[in-house]
């Protein structure tokens, strides 16, 4: 197994991409409580190479594993054993990424401008830097781009700002894409930034946002895994720095924040995708945004945005105790998932971290919360497992839409209720 694991790994510095033929998403329904620890036996096992895509979690709410071809019978035959019931939900994953693959070099010309920037495709991490120096160019006035660090890898990580003027206003932060694979939030992302300058003086909610609040968005908030997306992995959670006395790459940037650090809901092990890192904020990407925070100091909503599930979730996701604030933060959640569902019908569920999806420590808005920044949202946008973090590039639009509603919903209600 071993000596296959490294032969892969070699073919993959050869070669180019991993490549995921054969490997199968199965969405398994623990019934109760035996057969979800049953199912973490599983995670424990690590030659089979086994990606938790969703959960596990409680009794009841699905767990999704995408499965290499190598594991797919040991792990059938596994769950078959225990009579634990499962579906096939991806047939073959790479069938999926080359569809993906296909649509993106259909639509390959540069945009020359904001205005014929295809939003219905994927895009690479140049073309969105591009697409950032588009936007600030035509729109000098209103948005700049403001470089608050370097990557592990040493890329620039740039937020975009929106303003329409005054010293150091309030402010609304969006994120999107801190967890690489999840390109459905970094493609929203892009749509969100076009949709704000083209709303300023027409939406009058927006309007009245902007006239005495920044916003500032972070499309590309994992550089080094979302450039490594496109090149090596199209799988690739986390960020990409190297850990000494380990081989695996990478920490989980939704773990490594100082709310929390290190307790349950999150991994010791530098090989898991949830690995925690060394240290609170030892990703580079993450202390950027820390200190931003920080410097800022009148942050009052942030939202932070992944997928998939459709959920709107708020603090805490480290500990079961109510958030001082959650009475509050649940009308609004409810408020912003019903404004989402009035486009298309998407249903979003709601509530604490914790509660809704698992626990997860060190995770982003646990910490802003810790901060004094009430208004801290996490979002996983569609869909709910048919195809996870591979949405066909047809449902970028309509996704970004739907979650601009939730967005203007929260933002309103932090413009209207200033603390
Ligand atoms: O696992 C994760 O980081 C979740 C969110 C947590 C706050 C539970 C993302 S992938 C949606
Ligand atoms: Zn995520």
């Amino acid at each position: 197994m071993r000596g296959l694991l490294i032969l892969s790994v070699l073919l993959v510095v050869v070669f180019g991409k991993e490549d995921f033929v054969g490997h199968q998403v199965l969405r398994i329904s623990a019934a109760d409580e035996a057969q979800v620890q049953k199912v973490k036996e599983l995670e424990e096992l690590e030659h089979l190479q086994l990606d938790f895509w969703r959960g596990p979690a409680r009794p009841g709410s699905p767990i999704d594993i995408r499965v290499p071809f190598p594991s797919v019978q040991a792990v059938k035959i596994f769950l078959e054993a225990h009579d634990i019931s499962y579906t096939i939900m991806i047939e073959d994953v790479q069938s999926l990424l080359d569809r993906e693959q296909e649509q993106m070099f259909a639509f390959q010309a540069r945009a020359r401008s904001t205005d014929t920037f295809n939003y219905a495709t994927y895009h690479t991490l140049d073309e969105i830097y591009d697409f950032l120096d588009l936007l600030v160019a035509e729109n000098p006035q209103f948005v700049s781009k403001i470089e608050i660090g370097n990557t592990y890898e040493g890329r620039p990580i740039y937020v975009l700002k929106f303003s329409t003027g005054g010293s150091s206003r309030p402010a609304i932060w969006i994120d999107t894409g801190i967890h690489s694979r999840e390109w459905i939030t970094q493609a929203s992302g892009v749509w969100f930034a076009k949709k704000i300058v083209q709303d300023f003086g027409q939406d009058v909610v927006l309007t009245a946002i902007l006239n005495s609040m920044d916003i500032f968005l972070e499309i590309v908030t994992n550089p080094d895994g979302f450039y490594f997306t496109h090149s090596q992995n199209r799988l690739w959670r986390k960020t990409r720095s190297l850990m000494s006395g380990s081989a695996c790459v990478g920490v989980d940037a939704n773990r490594n924040w100082d709310a929390g650090f290190g307790l349950p809901g999150a991994s010791s092990n530098p090989c898991a995708e949830t690995y925690h890192g060394k240290s609170a904020n030892s990703e580079t990407e993450v202390k950027a945004i820390v200190d931003f925070v920080k410097a800022h100091g009148k942050i009052r909503a942030f939202i932070s945005i992944h997928s998939y599930s459709q959920l709107l979730l708020y603090p805490y996701g480290y500990k079961q105790e109510a958030a001082p604030d959650q009475a509050e933060l649940d009308q609004l959640a409810k408020s912003a998932v019903t404004a989402l569902a009035s486009l298309y019908g998407t249903e979003f569920k709601y509530g604490s971290i914790i509660d809704t999806i698992y626990q997860a420590s060190g995770n982003t808005v646990d910490w802003t919360y810790s901060q004094g920044i009430k208004y801290s949202f996490t979002f996983e946008l569609r869909d709910t497992g048919r195809y996870g973090f591979l949405l066909p590039a047809a449902q970028i639009i309509p996704t970004a839409q739907e979650t601009w509603l939730a967005l203007l919903t929260i933002m309103e209600h932090a413009h209207k209720n200033p603390y």
